[in-house]
């Protein structure tokens, strides 16, 4: 799959494709990340990107030429690879938040062209005419689009084939499966003297049918406490069955 990013900021890029797990999906080339620097696609002498809002107000305005042109050139550069054309996201504020369903989609797609926004936002004739989707990462106020579009791309390259070694543990992961996560321990057994520094004795115990049980609790407790959301949404889905509905009884005494 490939990805086409425009951005103002294309050396934000390159050091996130070599570190991590995810690192064998993009220098492997089965997750391709090509950068279109825009000012690379500015006219003026002054290789102008932004301009002041007509109408007045705080900020710039990101100018739609330039990123039409960078477009122009990805479709360009898509024909002459005998590829389609991919769908367009801009990353913006106004964005519906980017879920772990939209990610499973764009992983089993071929890619999508990533527009970075910057400034206070993007000329609305180029959103218009060019884009597809807007995608937020949620309701926080970051200064551009780079990150979004970063986060985005980790989250589907590791669900490419070959990235995690256990092909079942994304699976696993909440919010595909709906609950958050139980608890971890590792070596040492006891890091001190407390209880709390003992690892919980049923993982010690070789019973994997209790252990199963256990996490599935700890799962349960947790969601329930922190994202009772999901426990809708788990219920609504299926996803509960009896044992769970009965433990979840159990924690409102
Ligand atoms: C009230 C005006 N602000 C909207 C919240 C202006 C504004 C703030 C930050 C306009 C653009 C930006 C830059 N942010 C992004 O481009 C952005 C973003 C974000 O700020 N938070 C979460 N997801 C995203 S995706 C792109």
């Amino acid at each position: 799959m490939r990805f086409d990013v425009l951005t103002l900021f294309a050396e934000l890029f390159a050091p996130f494709q070599s570190s991590g797990v995810t690192r064998r999906a993009f220098e492997s080339g089965d997750v391709e990340v090509r950068t279109w620097p825009l000012r690379d696609f500015a006219e003026d002498a002054y290789r102008r990107v932004d301009d002041r809002p007509y109408g007045g107000g705080p900020g710039m305005v990101m100018l739609a030429e330039p990123l039409a042109r960078a477009l122009a050139a990805v479709r360009a550069a898509q024909a002459a690879a005998g590829a389609a054309p991919t769908p367009v996201f801009l990353f913006s504020p106004a964005g519906a938040s980017l879920t772990q369903a939209r990610v499973e989609r764009l992983a089993a797609s071929a890619g999508a062209v990533l527009v970075c926004g910057r400034y206070e936002g993007v000329d609305q004739r180029f959103i218009d005419r060019h884009v597809d989707e807007e995608l937020s990462l949620g309701d926080f106020v970051l200064s551009g689009g780079e990150l979004p579009a970063l986060a985005l791309l980790d989250a589907v390259a590791r669900l490419r084939p070959g990235v995690l070694n256990d092909p079942g543990s994304h699976q696993q992961d909440s919010f595909s499966e709906g609950l958050l996560d139980c608890p971890h321990y590792s070596r040492p057994e006891r890091s001190g003297d407390d209880a709390a520094s003992a690892v919980p004795a049923v993982l010690l115990s070789g019973h994997h049918a209790d252990i199963a049980r256990w996490r599935r609790e700890q799962q349960l407790a947790l969601t329930a406490q922190r994202r009772p959301d999901l426990i809708a949404v788990a219920r609504r889905a299926g996803r509960l069955d009896s044992a769970d509905e009965r433990y979840l009884q159990a924690l409102n005494l």
